[in-house]
Parts: structure tokens; C-alpha cells; sequence
């Protein structure tokens, strides 16, 4: 296919005077289908430049068009509001609409081939599937992929089996995604503001009635299947809402301080739920602290005689047991109540005013970044600093502690990811990233740490390197640079593009002949048949499985002239039994040896360290053949050790040039086999086989952790289509 006026222009159509958007090939020869900035379709028939319909979609520019292969003569275009007209083109005229198929623009839609399935993705971030099985001929959703369509503003591990992630985004709803299978992933919607008018009045997908992004949550799983387990600030407002996680939507009640004017610019800023999940704990930005009883929504009391804090308040945490409740204001003072009789314990004074805070329940270990960018930990029993850590160069964003509370994990505007180990006070690893890092949070079985980052609308796991190898986790020198880690992404890096620039250069295409090596980081198969190698190993069992039973034997029959021993008087020759009975047509070869080809190349290859000849005489025999040479390379049989020293170079030349992977295993099997007595007493034989084994050894680690991870796509592929 290398035509030489591919790239010629043939005909320039006139236009149709507004700007083409799309442009598809329908089904029918030489009929193409152009969407136009106007908001109509053409279909045209480009080999007589005849147009033969045209339809009018009100809903502006068509930005996608697709048509149906199955048998059904129907077309589908997108529009920029999410809406997909779906048009027969044998009556001309539009069957259906697809309201909202994408809260944004369609950006792409396929029909798949042959197939009643519509495939559309918007800028929304989701990816859905319609099947078109109904009579109306309208499409059906029937799968959807979706993430979230604004930057993230806050995740949080849920539960503690350590496979849920819940995420709130600008984009207003909170999801949660699970690290195991997108099978168990939910969205638990947008935060309606009153669920009851919305459903009565039917407003479901006006924008006014949803409640701004979630800035905060704190969520609980112990009584998630009694009521809601989640509470939820939103931006800019002073009530907070809950939410219910197993029944995916937002909550009974909006939580709400009495005695605070609505429209005053008072919002919440931070909350914490109870380990035992009755009650929650809501900062506002005015300096109040109050408690709310999550199963009726009651206000269960408020910290302080009038406010918590004379600044607003930057984190609240309860401890395990429902005993103590620290508070941090942005006056610099750290608090410390009684859950039960709200009685003030202890303030602490701060060097710098609390940027946030972090409660790590079993231990009691609180964590504290500060606004200038240091971070200082205290024992919530004694009440004092343990540690102070300094280090960032930018905001803290946020911070998680390991599950055994032994590592702190701070992420900041600095684009650093560090990890301070509290026993020893030290830092012990950081890295950087090309996105600041906004939250982290550690998942509590403690195989994840998953980060979100500033324009990035995904959420980023990393494990835990030392569960896969040995990592000596030492204290890093001050003047320790750390590097920078690239986030892994759905674009095309650097170097494939260089890639694809070199293979644009050749314009014509030439056909593909596969190199001998693909990669060096891979090995190459011979391309000789399995028999030629398989059974090497087990060539004596199959001799003597094919072996005759017995020898071949010497007609007993008369001899038609019988033998007369010489003498006087004449006497027949008695036949003399066999001398020897083990005697068979199997010919020792041993015995007869002569150098043979192989052989012969085998010397030369010592000379000149060229193996390719022995090795291509090798390839030619068969597994019989290939035991005889073999056989007769050591000294017993008429070899040398000179011989098997150059065999073994040759091997060794296999496995260098990576290539012929199995002949290679399979000659030294056979080899070794063979020559295993003699072998240990060569000294220069041996030293050349120790240098083969890691040789071996290394290859095949190599390869096996190839494998290894193949299989594990594999499996994962598996999983996710069955
Ligand atoms: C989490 O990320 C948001 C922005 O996405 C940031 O404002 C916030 O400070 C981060 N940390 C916490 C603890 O929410
Ligand atoms: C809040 O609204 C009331 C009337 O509803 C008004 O008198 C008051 O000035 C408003 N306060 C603020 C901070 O906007
Ligand atoms: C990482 O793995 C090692 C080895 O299993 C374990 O000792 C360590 O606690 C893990 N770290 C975290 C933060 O879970
Ligand atoms: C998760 O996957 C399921 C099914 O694959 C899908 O229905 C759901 O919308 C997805 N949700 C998110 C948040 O990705």
C-alpha cells in the first residue's frame, strides 16, 4: 500500500460556508457525513460532490458523528451540552434524543462495529455505554466510567480494610474509589440542598439546588449501617451535611449552629467524627466548637463559654475513647476539653499559628503542620511536644500517619513528599514530585499511601518499596537532594514521541521485518521445532523405550552350504555361539571416531572465539545427533577438555547475545548430563561453568520477573472482564 500520489490533493470541496466541526465516513461507499459549526449534518457523496440529506441539530456545533453498523440505518451526532440526536437516515428525520448523555460536551461517540453499543466520552470525565436493545430505539446506559470532572479538594482512606478511597472535588460530588476493582467504586452524588423540593419539583439537574464542593470531611465506619457516617463542610457554607455511605448519597441532615446568621460569612472549617460514630465535631471559622449527635442531628453542646477559639478554628480531633477533644485555632493556641463536661483541660501556647491537624487515635499521637512550614508532634496524654520537624519550603497541605504510627508522611507546596520517623525524630525519605502533592492519607493496612495533586483529577497510590525489597531505612544527611518522580500519566512521554517522529521520517511504508533481537532487555526464542530441543534431556528413556527387545537375531535356518572345517576327514563346521551375547547393531560411535564438523568448528572456535559455525551445525542435527556430538566431546570418547571448554564458550556466547534462549538451556542440560563425572576433576572446565551459572542465573531472574509481572496483568485483565 505505498501509492505514490497518497498525499495529493484530488478536489477541494466548495465548503458549505460555515466551519466543518466533524467529519465521518458513513457505511455506504464514497458517503461521507460533515458536521458544521451551524449545528447541521451533511451527508455527502464526495466521488460526484452531491449532497444527498442534510439535518439541523438546535443544540450548536456538532462536535461528533457516528453511524450504526448493525443493520439499523442510524445516525448519531454530538453536541456541546451533552445532548446526542440520534437521526434514521432512511425516513430523514430525527428518531430520538439523548438528553444529557454527558453533564458537558460530547467530545467523542462511536458506534461499535456491528454491535447495538454507542460509545461516548465528554469532558465530564466519563466514558459511558449505550446499548440501543429497547423498541424505542432510544440508548439504554449500560456501563459507565467515570472520575471525578474538577481537581480533588480533599481524599481520605475509608473503612479499615484499606481498599476504599473517598474523594471530594470541585466538581461537587464525593465518590469513592477502590484500590482493588472498579467494580466496588461508587459516587455518592452531588450534596442536593433539599433533597425533598428537588424530588417534588423535579429540578434534579439544575445547578442552583446542589451544595457547593466539600472542603473537609471526616467519615466513620462503625455505625455506617445504623446512619450516616460521614460529615461534610462545604465551600462557603456554615452547615455541614452528612452522608451515607452504604446507601451512596448524601444524608438526613444538614448541621447547622443555632444562633449564627445565616448569610454572615461564618463557615465550617473543620470536623471530626467519634471512633464510635454517635457523635460529630464541627469547627467553625467564628472560633465555635460544637457536638452534634450524628443519629438525630442534635446539637449536643459546644466547647468554650462563648467560642472554642478568638481565631477560627483550624482542626478539631476526639480521641479513641471519647475522653479528650483537642481543638487548634488560628490565635496560636492548641486546646485540650473533656469530650464529656466540655471543661476547658489545658491550652498550649504555639510558635506559629496551626495550618492543620492530625490525630493518630491509638497512639495518641498528634500531628501539627504549622504555617511555617514546620510540623511539630505532640503526646496527647502528657500534653507536650515530642517532636518538631523542619524541613518544607512551601505549605503543608497535609500530612498521615502510618498505621503504626510510626512514620509521619507530610506533603507540601514545596512539591515534597517526606517521611519522618518518629522513634528516631529523623527524616527518612523524600521525594519530589512535577505536581504539588494537596493531600495524602495512608491506607490503615498500610500497602498505599494515595496522593492527590494540583491539576490532576486522578488519585495516585504508591506502595510501600520496602514490602518488595530491602530498603535500609536511614536517617538522610541535611544536604540530601532528593529526585524528582514523575507521576505516571495517560499522555505520550517524551520519548515516544521521539518515536513517533522517526517513524513519520519514512513516508513510505516499508514492510516490517523483525529484528533478530528485539530488545536487549529480552530474550529470543530459535525458531526451530519444539523436537529439536524438548526432549534432549530425556533421550535415554526414550532409546530405551524404542529399543528392540532383543537383538537382531542370525537366521537359524540350515545353511545351504554347510561349512567344513579343513582337515583329512571331512567334518562339518559347528556354528560357535557368540562370543560375546551383549553384542548389538548399535555401533559404538566412540570407537569410531572421527572428528566430526562440529568438533572441528568447536577447535577453530577456540582460535578464533567465533561460535556461530558450531552453532549452526548444531541447530541442523536432530536430538539423536546432537547427544552423539555432545558425546563425543569429552576425552573418554575421543574429545578433549580443550573442546568442551570452547562447547561451553559457546554457551556462553548464547546466552550473551540473549538470543536462542531455549537451545542455549537445553545444550547445557544435555551437556551436563552427560559429562557430570568428569566435569568436577577439569579445574578449567569448572571455572568456566561457574562463570555460566550466574549467567544463567541472572538471565533468568531477569526473565522470571517478567513473567511474573505479565501474569499479574494477565490475571488483573481476567478479572476485570469476567
Ligand atoms: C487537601 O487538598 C486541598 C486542596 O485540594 C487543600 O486545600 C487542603 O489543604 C488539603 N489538605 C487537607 C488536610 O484537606
Ligand atoms: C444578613 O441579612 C439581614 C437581613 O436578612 C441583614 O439585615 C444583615 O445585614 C445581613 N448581614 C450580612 C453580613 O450580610
Ligand atoms: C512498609 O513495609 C515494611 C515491611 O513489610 C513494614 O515494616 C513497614 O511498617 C511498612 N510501612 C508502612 C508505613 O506500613
Ligand atoms: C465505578 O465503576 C462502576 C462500574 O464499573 C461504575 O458504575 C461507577 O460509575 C464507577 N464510579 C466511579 C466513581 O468511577
Amino acid at each position: 500500500m505505498c501509492l505514490p500520489h497518497l498525499s495529493k490533493l484530488l478536489y477541494t470541496f466548495p465548503g458549505w460556508k460555515v466551519g466543518v466541526t466533524a467529519l465521518q465516513q458513513a457505511p455506504a461507499v464514497d458517503v461521507v457525513a460533515i458536521g458544521l459549526v451551524s449545528g447541521q449534518v451533511v451527508i455527502h457523496n464526495i466521488k460526484y460532490d452531491e449532497t444527498l440529506m442534510k439535518f439541523h441539530q438546535d443544540w450548536g456545533p456538532i462536535t461528533s458523528i457516528s453511524f450504526r453498523t448493525d443493520g439499523h440505518p442510524i445516525m448519531a451526532a454530538g453536541s456541546p451540552c451533552g445532548h446526542i440526536g440520534l437521526w434514521d437516515l432512511e425516513d430523514k428525520k430525527l428518531i430520538n434524543q439523548m438528553r444529557n448523555a454527558h453533564s458537558t460536551a460530547i467530545s467523542g461517540l462511536t458506534f461499535l462495529h456491528r454491535e447495538p453499543l454507542l460509545v461516548t466520552n465528554g469532558a465530564d470525565n466519563a466514558l459511558r455505554i449505550w446499548i440501543f436493545d429497547g423498541p424505542t430505539g432510544e440508548g439504554r446506559l449500560l456501563r459507565i466510567r467515570m472520575g471525578h470532572s474538577a481537581s480533588l479538594t480533599k481524599i481520605r482512606y475509608y473503612g479499615q480494610n484499606g481498599q476504599q478511597i473517598l474523594s471530594a472535588s470541585q466538581d461537587g460530588t464525593l465518590q469513592s474509589f477502590s484500590t482493588v476493582h472498579e467494580k466496588f467504586n461508587k459516587s455518592l452524588g452531588h450534596g442536593l440542598v433539599n433533597k425533598k423540593i428537588v424530588k417534588r419539583k423535579g429540578l434534579q439537574n439544575t445547578m442552583s439546588v446542589r451544595l457547593p464542593p466539600i472542603t473537609q470531611f471526616a467519615a466513620e465506619e462503625a455505625r455506617q449501617s445504623d446512619w450516616d457516617g460521614i460529615i461534610a463542610c462545604h465551600q462557603g457554607k456554615l452547615s455541614c451535611s452528612t452522608w451515607n455511605y452504604q446507601r451512596s448519597t448524601i444524608g438526613a441532615y444538614f448541621l447547622k449552629p443555632r444562633g449564627v446568621k445565616t448569610n454572615s460569612s461564618i463557615t465550617a472549617t473543620a470536623v471530626d467524627i467519634t471512633s464510635c460514630g454517635n457523635f460529630a465535631i464541627i469547627g467553625l471559622s467564628s472560633g465555635a466548637v460544637d457536638v452534634y449527635n450524628m443519629q438525630s442531628g442534635i446539637h449536643r453542646g459546644s466547647f468554650g463559654d462563648d467560642k472554642a477559639h478568638t481565631g477560627s478554628v483550624r482542626g478539631v480531633a476526639v480521641d479513641g475513647l471519647n475522653q479528650l477533644v483537642v481543638t487548634a485555632g488560628s490565635e496560636r493556641l492548641l486546646k485540650f476539653w473533656n469530650f464529656k463536661t466540655k471543661v476547658l483541660i489545658h491550652s498550649l501556647g504555639l510558635d506559629s499559628s496551626p495550618n492543620m491537624m492530625l490525630l493518630h487515635r491509638d497512639s495518641g499521637i498528634l500531628g501539627l503542620a504549622m504555617d511555617d512550614f514546620s510540623i511539630a508532634v505532640l503526646d496527647i496524654e502528657t500534653r507536650k511536644i515530642v517532636r518538631e520537624f523542619s524541613g518544607h519550603h512551601g505549605q503543608i497541605n497535609d500530612m498521615t500517619f502510618s498505621p503504626d504510627g510510626r512514620w509521619l508522611i507530610s506533603a507540601a507546596m514545596d512539591c515534597s513528599v517526606r517521611t519522618w520517623d518518629l522513634p528516631s525524630g529523623c527524616l527518612i525519605d523524600c521525594f519530589l514530585l512535577d505536581s504539588a502533592p494537596l493531600n495524602v492519607t495512608m491506607s490503615p493496612t498500610g500497602d498505599f499511601l494515595a496522593t492527590s495533586h494540583v491539576d490532576h483529577l486522578g488519585i495516585y497510590l504508591w506502595s510501600n518499596i520496602s514490602l518488595y525489597s530491602v530498603v535500609s531505612l536511614r536517617p538522610l544527611p541535611p544536604d540530601y537532594v532528593p529526585s524528582i518522580v514523575m507521576l505516571p500519566g495517560t499522555c505520550q512521554t517524551q520519548g515516544m514521541e521521539d518515536l513517533e517522529e522517526k517513524t513519520e521520517l519514512s513516508d513510505e511504508m516499508i514492510e516490517y521485518e523483525s529484528p533478530e533481537q528485539l530488545s536487549e532487555q529480552l530474550v529470543t526464542l530459535s525458531l526451530l521445532p519444539e523436537s529439536r530441543w524438548k526432549n534432549l534431556l530425556n533421550l535415554d528413556i526414550i532409546k530405551k523405550k524404542n529399543k528392540p527387545k532383543e537383538p537382531p537375531k542370525v537366521p537359524q535356518s540350515a545353511p545351504f552350504f554347510i561349512p567344513t572345517v579343513p582337515g583329512l576327514v571331512p567334518r562339518f563346521a559347528v556354528p560357535e555361539p557368540s562370543s560375546d551375547p551383549q553384542q548389538s547393531k548399535v555401533v559404538n560411535l566412540g570407537i569410531l571416531a572421527q572428528k566430526s564438523n562440529f568438533y572441528l568448528k568447536l577447535e577453530e572456535g577456540l582460535l578464533n572465539n567465533q561460535y556461530e559455525a558450531a552453532l549452526n551445525l548444531l541447530k541442523e542435527l536432530g536430538p539423536s545427533g546432537i547427544e552423539t556430538e555432545l558425546r563425543n566431546l569429552s576425552p573418554d570418547d575421543g574429545g578433549s577438555v580443550e573442546v568442551m571448554r570452547s562447547f561451553l564458550n559457546m554457551i556462553g556466547m548464547m546466552l550473551d547475545r540473549k538470543r536462542d534462549f531455549e537451545l542455549a538451556q537445553a545444550y547445557l542440560a544435555l551437556f551436563l548430563k552427560l559429562h557430570l563425572r568428569m566435569l568436577p576433576s577439569e579445574p578449567a572446565l569448572l571455572e568456566e561453568l561457574v562463570k555460566l551459572s550466574s549467567q544463567v542465573e541472572k538471565d533468568w531472574t531477569h526473565l522470571q520477573s517478567l513473567f511474573n509481572q505479565s501474569m499479574c496483568v494477565l490475571n488483573y485483565i481476567k478479572s476485570a472482564f469476567l
